[in-house]
């Protein structure tokens, strides 16, 4: 039975490489440096990521292969190695390498090994209470707040990119900087992406994003970790998206039964239709429910309703990923005629 230690509410001491800036090498990863394993850790929109080790110094790490096929694509690839070379924090996934043999681009990045936060959280031997889920937003919270201090927005934060570092311990990293951009104040940007559920109304509309586009996707994480319903979810995109314009939620379901006030609270901070009113990375961290540790409740509706969204989730994954393999053995077939 895995139980928060109120005493190390994180676990484990920070284990991973020194800090260091990386750029992109021309050529294939090196076979004399790096071992890599055929064992998938995963695999994303981002590309598939396998084990790998450092040969001379035995340093596990994890190899992310992205195949390029447009400049566009490589594009994306520099900006996102550009971003995360500067991005030194122990909430942030690390860059070690990066390697471009001229169609797929290789980063070889810090290994972690707990998994997704969420599918970690409904193993049956998880005890999620309303404590646990605050610790795991705290984290989160701190990762995004070190983003918006660098002038860094995330813009896809979903709970598919919060990684568990051990299956043990309670530590996070946020993942996946395909999305994030350098934010500066004087100009104004927008974007035309991300996924439906956690997009901010800014986003719809194609107004104007800033820091706040991204509290807006940590209210969204939060009222699902807290309940295991999504927010604005439609049968559509198009219905979701127009639930999110209209910031059109409650906490009627019974899930919230056992759900304290002040999380509520701290969700629907979090969730305001203007970008402004809603709180910053340090509102959010100074918001009693994030600073006070009263709440032990477990959360068994949600555990019920979680499993549930998960399971849901894997099944679109395992759906998108024969489409994908289907589309490639199209080519493929094109290819030989
Ligand atoms: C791991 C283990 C794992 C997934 C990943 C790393 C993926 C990391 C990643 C990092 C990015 C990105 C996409 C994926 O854009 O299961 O050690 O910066």
């Amino acid at each position: 039975m895995i139980v928060v230690d109120e005493n190390d509410p994180i676990g484990e001491i920070e284990a991973s490489f020194p800090y260091r800036d990386v750029q992109l090498k021309k050529g294939s990863i090196s076979r004399d440096i790096y071992d890599i394993s055929s064992e998938e850790l995963g695999r994303g929109t981002y590309g598939t990521v396998y084990l790998c080790k450092e040969k001379t110094t035995g340093l596990q790490l994890a190899a992310k292969y992205v195949k390029v096929t447009c400049k566009e694509d490589r594009r994306n690839m520099e900006r996102e190695i550009e971003i995360m070379s500067g991005l030194h924090h122990p909430r942030i996934i690390q860059l070690y390498d990066a390697y471009d043999d001229g169609s797929t681009i290789v980063c070889v990045l810090e290994l972690i090994q707990g998994g997704e936060l969420f599918e970690r959280v409904i193993e049956e031997d998880y005890v999620l209470t309303e404590k646990a889920c605050t610790i795991f937003i705290r984290q989160i919270c701190e990762g995004v707040d070190f983003l918006h201090s660098r002038d860094i927005l995330h813009l896809d934060l979903k709970p598919e990119n919060v990684l568990c570092l051990s299956r043990e311990g309670n530590r996070i990293k946020l993942i996946d900087f395909g999305m994030a951009r350098r934010y500066d104040p004087t100009k104004q940007l927008q974007i035309l992406f991300g996924t439906a559920e956690f997009v901010a109304p800014e986003i719809v509309n194609f107004d104007a994003i800033s820091y706040c586009t991204d509290m807006w996707a940590v209210g969204v994480i939060c009222y699902v970790l807290l309940s295991g319903l999504s927010p604005f979810m439609g049968d559509t995109d198009i219905d979701t998206m127009t639930n999110v314009t209209l910031c059109k939620y409650n906490f009627d379901d019974d899930a919230f039964n056992q759900v304290s006030e002040c999380a509520k609270d701290f969700v629907q901070q979090l969730l305001q239709k203007e970008g402004t009113k809603r709180l910053t990375t340090q509102g959010a961290l100074n918001h009693p429910w994030l600073i006070d540790s009263a709440f032990n409740t477990e959360l068994h509706v949600t555990k019920t309703k979680l499993k549930r969204y998960v399971i849901k989730k894997r099944w679109i994954k395992a759906v998108n990923t024969i489409i994908a393999l289907r589309r490639m053995g199209a080519k493929i077939d094109l290819d030989l005629v």
